[in-house]
């Protein structure tokens, strides 16, 4: 008969990096799957009935039927730095730590961004695509023109540390930067970014490429949609790092389609990983598979932070009750 472990228990929601979630061993009893899963909220409910602490990926909703009957759940570390996944007032209303992913992933999350915008200005995957299909019989001056980047203006709308990131990759392309922001950010901060605070509307009207790195929250559900598109220039290009929702993808098909913008560089989707059919058929869209963060370095340093936030939450490390990145420090309150 095995003995069972007296340790806290944690749950691993997806397989991660092994040998980083290795590390959990050392303090914890660890329940891991072996691929990926897409987990019905039943299954979420039923791993997390008798944990200590999770770690989830961006996958795995969790609100308050999730945890209603998670009675020893303390904390829930998210892989990733956006956590509209969580429910974060009810968590914190039960008492339960969450934390995120921030700056490990800011730098490979810009560069990904800046070659989405590329790819979208300069038609790179069209242009593959049209190698690959054999239509290139002859050089042609005209063949696939795109637009500028350098010398254009950039919009950001999102300017927290991943939008200051891009700002700042700007400058090499001697670029404009205008962004909109919740709150426009303290002077020596837009002038280290060169970035000046517009409203919406002027940045939808004088981005030649906007790109969307704003978390997503119900308020800016659709915030680009058939209105917002009409007000950017034909020429314009749209970049999004940011969250499928903010997006009303029927709309941008619209625009695409009927040259009201240009092109589009897409990394998230709102019903991912299902693409909406229209936006599948648009030579003008490039489509990636939210891979923004994804480099293995970076990958792995999300890991290892969601690793330190759960092991800190639950009392062990050199952190201990302190994670590096919580996201409800009130939790503590409510739970007394
Ligand atoms: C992650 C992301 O890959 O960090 C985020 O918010 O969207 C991506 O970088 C994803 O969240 C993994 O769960």
């Amino acid at each position: 008969m095995s003995v069972a472990d007296p340790r806290p228990r944690v749950w691993v929601s997806q397989p991660l990096f092994g040998d980083v979630i290795a590390r959990l061993r050392e303090h914890f009893d660890v329940r891991t799957v072996d691929t990926i899963t897409q987990h019905s909220p039943q299954d979420i409910a039923q791993a997390l009935g008798d944990v200590d602490g999770a770690l989830v990926t961006l996958n795995d909703r969790i609100g308050a039927a999730e945890i209603a009957g998670a009675s020893r759940l303390r904390v829930i570390a998210n892989v990733g730095v956006g956590y509209n996944n969580l429910d974060l007032p009810a968590l914190t209303q039960a008492g339960i730590l969450a934390s995120n992913t921030p700056d490990v992933l800011t730098q490979t999350t810009a560069d990904f961004g800046w070659a989405l915008m590329m790819a979208a200005a300069r038609r790179i995957s069209e242009a593959e695509r049209w190698l690959r299909d054999g239509h290139w019989q002859q050089w042609n001056f005209e063949t696939l023109l795109g637009g500028d980047v350098h010398g254009s203006t950039l919009g950001i709308l999102g300017m927290g540390r991943i939008g200051q990131a891009i700002a700042r990759r700007a400058a090499g392309f001697d670029m404009r930067v205008r962004y909109h922001n919740r709150s426009r950010l303290p002077v020596e901060v837009e002038q280290a970014c060169a970035a000046h605070y517009v409203d919406f509307d002027t940045l939808l009207a004088q981005s030649d490429h906007l790109m969307l790195v704003l978390p997503y929250t119900p308020a800016n559900h659709h915030l680009i949609d058939a209105a917002a598109l009409a007000r950017m220039p034909a020429h314009a290009t749209l970049t999004n790092i940011a969250r499928g929702g903010v997006v009303d993808e029927d709309a941008l098909a619209d625009a695409l389609a009927n040259g009201r913008l240009a092109a589009a560089g897409l990394d998230v989707f709102e019903g991912e990983p299902a693409i909406n059919p229209r936006l599948l058929a648009l030579r003008n869209a490039v489509l990636t598979p939210h891979i923004a963060s994804g480099s293995l370095a970076t990958r792995r340093a999300m890991v290892a932070l969601a690793v330190d936030n759960l092991t800190a939450a639950l009392g062990f490390g050199p952190a201990a009750g302190k994670p590096p990145s919580l996201l409800n420090p009130g939790a503590r309150a409510a739970s007394g």
